[in-house]
């Protein structure tokens, strides 16, 4: 536990620091060259690759209908239900997200238009291997269902447990039906995110690629995303967060559950509690070394306790500003009226109100999405939602009374910026209008 007050500031921003993402120049070079193979040897080189990285022989990259109907057989009805529930709730959600045109006259003659289209083809990466994301198919491909995405592409790496080998995870496969999608591939890792962005004979390229991955996978979305030929990406990724603001009134357990829940996601996880009473931190404590030896991946979860931090405040207030300041992924309020306290909580990226509103609530079933902004980036980003899946563009439509009414000022203000082909092409319709005028 550290006391804030006793801090100096250089301490107190040292305690919020988050682990520094240094970008390894040989894990850019591993990367820069895998995609240049995908590009030259397209499938070959997927196929190769898939062999090397998840020991696996592929014919083809493209699950086999036979393979897909064996893999979802191993789905039981319970989690078949549960994959239902969280995609009816996704959906409700993001349904709510439906942004409407704009048509609006600014002024007399002058009709000024914001339309919304789906991006056409969007690529979802989904990591497979010892820890599929079943609930990432939901939360990627809900949205671009709803949106209309033309194409959605879904990539993954191959099952490689016995009773799947070769296939896809019965789950994934269930919550990509319910989304609709049907253009699978079993490849993971950088190569199928320079599949997605370049395309080889199998798998067309994509717009847009989404998704969480290894350190690989996230190189290989920054290396696309910054060639004009490769494709754009959903958000910068970093380390998973999760910030608890509580009182005295907060329940020790819970606490200690929910940090817990975030630790459990990898080493370098980031797990943060804010809390102005000692009582209740002192519990935690105690809570957080009973429930992490309960847990099967205790080895993570204490790696990422080792670089968190227990932090007692002198008040409700400063917990805010501290809150404020670090600007959590996901920040979950347990405290006596959680709901007071929204309109001061300036920056997080999910906010979870209340005792019985675990993060784990927003991660699978809620509806809200859980694919967001870390390290930061939730001061200046949105959590993914219907619009990332979407483009809007501008129509105009000026009649001859709506250039009389501009023209003028838009003469004026060229001619200030010395744009004088920019002031004709306002000129020679004044001019016209004017003719037209003297014949009627
Ligand atoms: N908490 C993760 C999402 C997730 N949790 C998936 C469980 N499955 C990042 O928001
Ligand atoms: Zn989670």
């Amino acid at each position: 536990m550290i006391v804030w007050q006793q801090l100096s500031e250089q301490e107190q921003q040292r305690a919020l620091q988050r682990p520094v993402m240094t970008n390894k120049q040989g894990l850019s070079d591993a990367v820069a060259q895998l995609i240049a193979q995908v590009r030259k040897e397209g499938d070959n080189a997927l196929l190769s690759l898939t062999e090397k990285f998840d020991g696996i022989k592929l014919d083809q990259v493209a699950l086999s209908p036979a393979q897909h109907a064996k893999s979802l057989s191993l789905l039981t009805d319970e989690t078949k239900a549960a994959i239902e529930l969280a995609y009816n709730n996704i959906a409700v959600f993001h349904k709510a997200q439906i942004a409407n045109d704009i048509s609006i006259e600014t002024s007399d003659g002058v009709v000024c238009e914001l339309i919304t289209k789906a991006i056409s083809s969007v690529g979802l990466y989904i990591p497979g291997g010892s820890a599929p994301l079943p609930s990432t198919v939901l939360m990627l491909g809900v949205p671009a269902q709803i949106a209309g995405c033309k194409r959605v592409v879904l990539c993954t790496p191959p099952d490689t447990s016995e009773n799947n080998f070769g296939g896809i995870t019965a789950e994934i496969l269930y919550a990509a039906q319910l989304c609709g999608i049907t253009e699978i591939y079993r490849v993971g890792g950088a190569q199928a995110v320079a599949a997605l962005a370049y395309g080889t004979d199998s798998i067309a390229a994509v717009d847009k690629i989404f998704g969480p991955g290894n350190s690989f996978v996230t190189e290989a979305k920054q290396q696309v995303n910054q060639d004009s030929q490769g494709a754009v990406i959903d958000m910068p990724a970093g380390p998973s967060e999760v910030l608890v603001i509580a009182d005295e009134f907060a329940n020790p357990v819970f606490i200690a559950a929910d940090l817990l829940s975030q630790a459990e996601h990898g080493p370098d996880s980031q797990v943060i509690l804010v809390c102005d009473n000692k009582a209740v931190i002192e519990q935690v404590q105690v809570q957080l070394e009973q429930q992490l030896t309960l847990l099967p991946r205790v080895d993570i979860a204490k790696k990422a306790l080792a670089n968190s931090q227990l932090i007692l405040t002198d008040s409700l207030a400063q917990s805010i500003e501290i809150s404020n300041s670090y600007a959590p992924e996901h920040l979950i309020v347990q405290t006596e009226n959680p709901r007071a306290l929204l309109p001061e909580l300036d920056n997080a990226a999910s906010i979870f109100l209340g005792a019985y509103t675990p993060e784990s609530a927003g991660d699978y079933a809620s509806g809200t999405n859980h694919v967001l902004p870390t390290y930061g980036y939730s001061k200046v980003l949105s959590s993914l939602n219907l619009a990332d899946f979407n483009r809007k563009f501008t129509v105009q439509e000026v009649s001859k009374q709506g250039m009389s009414n501009i023209g003028p000022a838009i003469m004026t203000l060229a001619k200030a910026e010395g744009l004088d082909a920019h002031r004709l092409a306002v000129k020679v319709r004044l001019d016209q209008i004017k003719q037209d005028k003297i014949k009627e």
